[in-house]
């Protein structure tokens, strides 16, 4: 079982000086840490790492295929002591986390060069994930970084959603670019891009629904977006899917279900922090064939992180936890 106090106390030391992604890392692995401080590996290990790693939110076909080639690894090296399985468990963790190359070219893709046209990002995912408040970390990131960076509020189904990109535009001492509520998505991107070009910006952040008022098809939508930024000169713009990791294994599946035939070009994991038990990073990459790109941490403008598969699985069997 996970250990529900154990992780509200790492909560409620939300403020130390740990790096946050260390205390997902304490819920679940801590468990399966323990597996393997024994003397010897009893005939049950197998069985309990992958009730293990399930309890953890990884997901039955990651964990079969973790489980295999540890196994294969230590049956093929004789390894016998429990420290060295749990070395060949780690290793396998983080080259399932690195996927190769794809994560260096996956960072490559979201810098941006200053005197070329403005990048264009959709920040799409389900309900209530965590889009807004990840579109605002990122302009957050990319100011800081030096670049300009202008808000398009294309989330008209509710007021108060236009309403809250508003209040982080003044935050963030940031252009929003507004219609009113229920009209068309694409018309706000419209006049976004051709406002980011008349000003000059670097970046434009666009904000969606994860539904839509009228029958119209949410997807036909987000696709209408794309066409009018690929209409507008700058070429076809990029899409983060945002995913709650405290919806586990579920939310991966509704994301799939929303995304459809629909690309995304990163991955945006949220509330990392809170109730969630990490292990569905791990199931990310076989969902949508894309690794992680930036981590969600709470709900302040600095919590957001670039994802680091080789930190992220120190971190996950650090000698802390
Ligand atoms: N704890 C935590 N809360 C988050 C995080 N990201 C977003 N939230 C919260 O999740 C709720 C929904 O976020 P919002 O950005 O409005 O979601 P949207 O409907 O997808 O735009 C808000 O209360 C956010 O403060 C995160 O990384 N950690
Ligand atoms: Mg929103």
């Amino acid at each position: 079982m996970v250990d529900l106090n154990r992780r509200r106390s790492a909560i409620d030391k939300n403020d130390s000086n740990q790096p946050p992604l260390s205390k997902t890392s304490e819920t679940w692995i801590t468990k399966i840490n323990s597996l393997f401080k024994v003397k010897s590996l009893g005939d049950d290990i197998w069985d309990d790492l992958e009730e293990g790693l399930i309890l953890a939110d990884v997901g039955a076909p990651v964990t079969l295929d973790l489980i295999n080639k540890v196994r294969s690894k230590v049956t093929e090296m004789a390894i016998k002591d429990p420290e060295g399985v749990l070395e060949i468990l780690k290793h396998e963790v983080k080259a399932h986390l690195e996927h190769g190359s794809d994560y260096v070219e996956l960072i490559k893709a979201f810098q941006v060069s200053n005197n070329v046209s403005p990048i264009v990002i959709l920040f799409v995912g389900v309900n209530g994930v965590g889009k807004t408040t990840t579109l605002a970390k990122l302009a957050h990131m990319y100011i800081n970084s030096g670049k300009k960076v202008i808000i398009g509020a294309a989330d008209t189904f509710r007021a108060a959603a236009i309403d809250q990109v508003k209040i982080w535009g003044d935050k963030l001492n940031l252009d929003v670019i507004a219609h009113s509520q229920g009209s068309d998505p694409s018309a706000v991107v419209f006049d976004t891009i051709e406002a980011a070009k008349a000003r000059k910006m670097d970046v434009v952040l666009i904000d969606t629904a994860g539904r839509m008022h009228n029958s119209t098809n949410l997807m036909d939508e987000l696709n209408k977006m794309s066409r009018v930024a690929v209409k507008a000169g700058i070429g076809t713009p990029k899409t983060i899917l945002v995913l709650d990791a405290s919806t586990g294994q579920n939310g991966l599946q509704q994301a799939r279900a929303f995304l459809g035939s629909m690309g995304c070009d990163g991955i945006v994991l949220t509330k990392l922090d809170g109730s969630s038990k990490g292990g569905v990073i791990l199931s990310v990459y076989s969902e949508f064939k894309m690794p992680v790109l930036y981590v969600g941490t709470g709900e302040n403008i600095g919590d957001l992180e670039l994802f680091d598969p080789g930190q992220f699985s120190q971190d996950l069997f650090s000698e802390s936890s």
